[in-house]
C-alpha cells in the first residue's frame, strides 16, 4: 500500500500496478537490456585497458535496472535526456550495440562520429538529446522539451536521469520549480547511488531530496532502483500522471555505484562492507531469479547476449577512425536542424 506523506510516496501501490503491465516477454527484454548494458560496459573496459578507448571510461555496473526499467516505460514519441550511467536507455531506444562500442573508441560510426569518445552522446533520430556534460543541465533541457509539448498540446512526455550530486546544484531547483509551476509532462529520475564521486550522501543533503518534490507541488516516489520491474512500474505511473495533465514526478531510485566514478578511480573512499551489502541486491541476478522461477532459460538469454556483444565488438573494431578534416564539420547548425525522431517501441503496450 502507498503511504502518502507531504507529497512523498514510498512502497508505492501504483508501482506494483504498473509492473503488472509487463508480459513475460517484456520481463525477458528487461533482463536482456541489463545484460547487454553490463556486457558492453565490461567489453568497453577491456578495450579501455588495451588503450583503444581514449580518455577515461564511465560505467553503471549495478545500476542497470534504473535506466532499463524507466526507459522501457517511455513511448517512442517521448523524449529522453540520458546520463552517464544509463546505457540501457540508449539500447532500449534502439541504438545498435556496435555503435555504442564505436562511440567509446572514437570511431567514425559512433553516435558523435568520433567527436567525443566518452559518454556525452544521444541519438537524435531515436528521440534522445546528446548529453550535456555540465550537471545537471539535462534537467533544464528536458524541462524545456516538456514545456514545448505542453504549448503544442502534444500527448508526450520528457524524462531525464541525474545523480544525487546534482541535487545540490541550482539548475536542479530551477528545473523542478518551473516544471511544478507549469505542471509539465516530465519525469525526473534521481539516481541515488550513494556517492557523487567521493562525496557520500550525508555530505550532500540534510533531507532526502525526494521530499523536495512536495515543495514544488508534485509527487515524489522512492523506488528500489535495483529492481527493473519496480522502476518500470513507477515510471509507467509517472508517465500516466504527466499525460493526464497532473504534472511532473520525481522518482528517487535507490541504488549503489558498484565501481569507481570512472576507470581511473579505485574508490578507496567507499567502505568494502557497503559494496558487499549491495552486491547481494544485484539487479540482474534478481531478474534472473524471477524469470528462472517462471521457467525461462536464463542461461540461453545470457549466451545470446554474449554472442551479440562479440559480434558488436568485431564490427566496432573494424570501423574506421573519422577523417581528420571532418573535425570542423557539425560545429555549428547548418541549415534547418533535423527534428528529433522516435525511438523503437519495446514494451508490449506500445507494440499493439
Ligand atoms: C557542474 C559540474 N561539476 C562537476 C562535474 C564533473 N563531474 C562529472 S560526474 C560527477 C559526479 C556526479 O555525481 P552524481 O550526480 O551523484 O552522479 P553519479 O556520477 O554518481 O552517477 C562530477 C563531479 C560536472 N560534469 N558538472
Amino acid at each position: 500500500m502507498a503511504t502518502e506523506m507531504a507529497g512523498t510516496v514510498t512502497a508505492s501501490g501504483a508501482t506494483a500496478a504498473g509492473a503488472g503491465q509487463l508480459t513475460l516477454e517484456d520481463r525477458v527484454w528487461l533482463l536482456r537490456a541489463m545484460l547487454l548494458m553490463r556486457g558492453l560496459e565490461e567489453r568497453a573496459m577491456t578495450l579501455y585497458r588495451q588503450g583503444k578507448v581514449p580518455g577515461s571510461f564511465y560505467d553503471g555496473y549495478g545500476q542497470e535496472a534504473v535506466s532499463a526499467g524507466a526507459a522501457f516505460a517511455m513511448s517512442p514519441e517521448d523524449r529522453l535526456c540520458i546520463l552517464h550511467r544509463d546505457l540501457a536507455a540508449h539500447l532500449i531506444r534502439g541504438v545498435p550495440p556496435a555503435r555504442i562500442l564505436a562511440q567509446y573508441m572514437g570511431r567514425a560510426t559512433g553516435i558523435t562520429r568520433g567527436r567525443d569518445g566518452n559518454v556525452h552522446f544521444g541519438e537524435r533520430s531515436l528521440g534522445c538529446v546528446g548529453m550535456v556534460s555540465m550537471l545537471p543541465d539535462m534537467m533544464l533541457v528536458a524541462t524545456g522539451m516538456a514545456m514545448a509539448f505542453k504549448l503544442r498540446g502534444e500527448p508526450r512526455c520528457a524524462l531525464t536521469w541525474f545523480g544525487d550530486g546534482s541535487t545540490s546544484r541550482g539548475d536542479f531547483h530551477e528545473a523542478m520549480n518551473w516544471a511544478g509551476v507549469q505542471r509539465l509532462p516530465i519525469v525526473f529520475v534521481l539516481e541515488n547511488n550513494q556517492y557523487a564521486y567521493s562525496t557520500p550522501l550525508e555530505k550532500q543533503f540534510a533531507v532526502d531530496p525526494v521530499q523536495r518534490a512536495s515543495a514544488y507541488g508534485f509527487v515524489g516516489v522512492t523506488v528500489d532502483g535495483n529492481d527493473a520491474e519496480a522502476m518500470f512500474g513507477a515510471t509507467f505511473a509517472a508517465r500516466a500522471r504527466a499525460l493526464a495533465g497532473e504534472g511532473p514526478t520525481l522518482i528517487e531510485a535507490l541504488t549503489m555505484r558498484m565501481h569507481g566514478h570512472a576507470a581511473h578511480d579505485d574508490m578507496k573512499y567507499v567502505p568494502k562492507e557497503q559494496v558487499e551489502e549491495w552486491r547481494k541486491r544485484d539487479p540482474i541476478e534478481r531478474q534472473e531469479t524471477r524469470l528462472s522461477e517462471l521457467g525461462v532459460d536464463v542461461a540461453a538469454v545470457r549466451a545470446e547476449v554474449a554472442a551479440e556483444i562479440e559480434t558488436a565488438a568485431e564490427e566496432a573494431l573494424a570501423a574506421p577512425m573519422p577523417e581528420a578534416g571532418s573535425a570542423v564539420e557539425g560545429v555549428f547548425c547548418e541549415g534547418e536542424a533535423e527534428p528529433l525522431g522516435d525511438g523503437v517501441p519495446r514494451w508490449s503496450g506500445f507494440l499493439g
